[in-house]
């Protein structure tokens, strides 16, 4: 965080000069916990992310802002996470012609249903690729698959993931039919 020169850390500014071509959004700080895990797969597969709190209801200038901006900066993936009435990543991919990848973010109440549909139900001509409740995992890799369309290194990272995904579900099954 940089600093004012008084020996505390001056709050960041509102702009966008971080950038990288998947970036995570979310719509409040609570919504961390499971939007990092968008992250830490991309992080995994060697592409770079950006964290950012943006809030269709409570940040909309913000929030429009990014998403007019987002594709000359150099995003190629917005990955929108948030819960409830979970409006932001419709009105993201309303403001842009990127991929905008919704995660419904799970509240205390309506175990997540309320997200999931929230951002599921689209009208016509404004897509948003939804994953499951809570599976920001999931996001970030359908993110990397993106990617991977254009980058054939990436794609190889996929391949090799693919792989382990096999190799433990076939351990599994060795390890079902023969307990040591
Ligand atoms: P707080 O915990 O801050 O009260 O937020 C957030 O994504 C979060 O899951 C509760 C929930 O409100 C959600 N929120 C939205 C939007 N902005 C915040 N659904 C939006 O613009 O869609």
């Amino acid at each position: 965080m940089p600093s004012d020169g008084s020996g505390s850390p001056a709050p960041a500014a509102d702009g966008f000069a971080d950038t990288a071509p998947v970036e995570v959004v979310m719509g409040s700080a609570s919504d961390r916990a499971v939007m990092s895990e968008a992250a830490k797969a991309l992080d995994a597969l060697g592409v770079e992310t950006t964290m950012r709190v943006v809030s269709a209801h409570r940040s909309p200038m913000l929030m429009l802002e990014y998403g007019r901006g987002a594709a000359e900066r150099g995003v190629k993936v917005i990955i929108a996470g948030a819960g409830g009435a979970a409006h932001l990543p419709g009105m993201l991919a309303s403001v842009t012609t990127l991929p905008v990848i919704g995660v419904p973010v799970a509240l205390r109440h309506l175990g997540g249903w309320d997200s999931l549909l929230s951002i599921v139900q689209m009208p016509g001509g404004v897509p948003v690729a939804t994953v499951g409740i809570d599976a920001a995992r999931n996001a970030g890799l359908l993110a990397a698959r993106i990617l991977a369309t254009a980058d054939p290194d990436l794609a190889g990272r996929l391949h090799e993931h693919a792989r382990g995904l096999e190799e433990a579900a076939r351990a599994q099954d060795r390890s079902l039919r023969d307990p040591a």
